[in-house]
């Protein structure tokens, strides 16, 4: 998994400001609306007990302060231990926390201690990004393009499937390409192929995988891929709308995911 670095979450309320205001825009709801309309679930100042992990490569400056903020912003009611670890989360339960949220290098979750459910970072952050994209009030058709068929992009191609689009989807990875034809029946596309799309849902960990020929006049880009699939050229030059956060939206799906 690319890992985030604390200049990812430098001024994590502006980016997840900017970000809401972006999909505001986009869908005409913010991102506690598409959350709710998701799930069907809203916060009411749940505990949230943020539990700092020092396994793998340790701890992330700034990540556990910017979930923090971000669980703040939804109107959860959160606090990061003092302690990491194991010793971390028993202060967390001790505490009265209801949900836990943690990560190591592999898995972040929300684990809701009161019904039981767990979230997965990972697919709830390709099924919002994938369902902001599936609401974009300029599209042109049903056809969205998805790049990068990976643990975040494949969840959010089925999210799209499920909801009733043309996906059309492309990775070099031969044998997750086979899978997303098999199971979720996606059409493989070829990126030098001319045809544009205004709905692009991008999960790749690389710069500039957005060709310019895909690219219609005035369409949407979701990502959370980190760093951004498209250059600002190609956004200025297309007039994009352009979707890209690097921590809170996912979070805020995964949270709502275990209410
Ligand atoms: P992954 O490694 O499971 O999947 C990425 C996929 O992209 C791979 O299958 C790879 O073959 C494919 N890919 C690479 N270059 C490509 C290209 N040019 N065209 C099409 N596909 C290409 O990674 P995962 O976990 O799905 O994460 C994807 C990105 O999302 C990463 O940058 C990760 O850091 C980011 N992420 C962001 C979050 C957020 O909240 N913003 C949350 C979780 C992940
Ligand atoms: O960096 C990542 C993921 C995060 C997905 C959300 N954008 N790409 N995971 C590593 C998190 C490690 C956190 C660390 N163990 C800490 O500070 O607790």
């Amino acid at each position: 998994m690319a890992l985030l670095t604390p200049e990812d979450l430098e001024n994590i309320k502006k980016q997840l400001e900017r970000a809401d205001t972006a999909v505001s825009k986009v869908t005409r709801l913010n991102v506690k609306e598409v959350c709710k309309d998701l799930y069907g679930t809203s916060p009411h100042y749940e505990s949230v007990g943020i539990v700092p992990v020092t396994s793998g490569n340790g701890i992330i400056g700034n990540f556990s302060d910017s979930l923090k903020v971000i669980t703040d912003y939804f109107k959860f009611d959160s606090f990061v231990t003092e302690m990491p670890d194991v010793s971390g989360y028993y202060e967390a339960v001790e505490s009265g926390a209801e949900i836990i949220l943690m990560a190591d290098d592999n898995t972040f979750l929300a684990h809701n201690l009161t019904n039981g459910k767990i979230g997965n970072n990972q697919p709830c952050t390709g099924i919002i990004y994938a369902d902001i994209v599936s609401r974009y009030r300029n599209a042109d058709s049903k056809d969205v393009l998805v790049l990068g068929l990976g643990k975040v992009g494949f969840p959010g191609a089925e999210h799209l499937v499920n909801k009733g689009f043309n996906v059309y989807g492309c990775d070099p990875e031969k044998s997750l390409m086979k899978k997303a034809i098999f199971k979720l029946g996606i059409t493989p596309f070829d990126l030098k192929t001319p045809k544009k799309f205004s709905m692009i849902f991008e999960a790749t960990p690389c710069a500039d995988t957005i060709p310019e020929n895909v690219l219609a006049e005035k369409c949407l880009v979701s990502t959370p891929g980190i760093p951004c699939g498209l250059s600002r050229e190609l956004q200025e030059k297309y007039n994009v709308d352009l979707l890209m956060e690097p921590l809170g939206i996912g979070t805020a799906s995964m949270l709502y995911s275990v209410l």
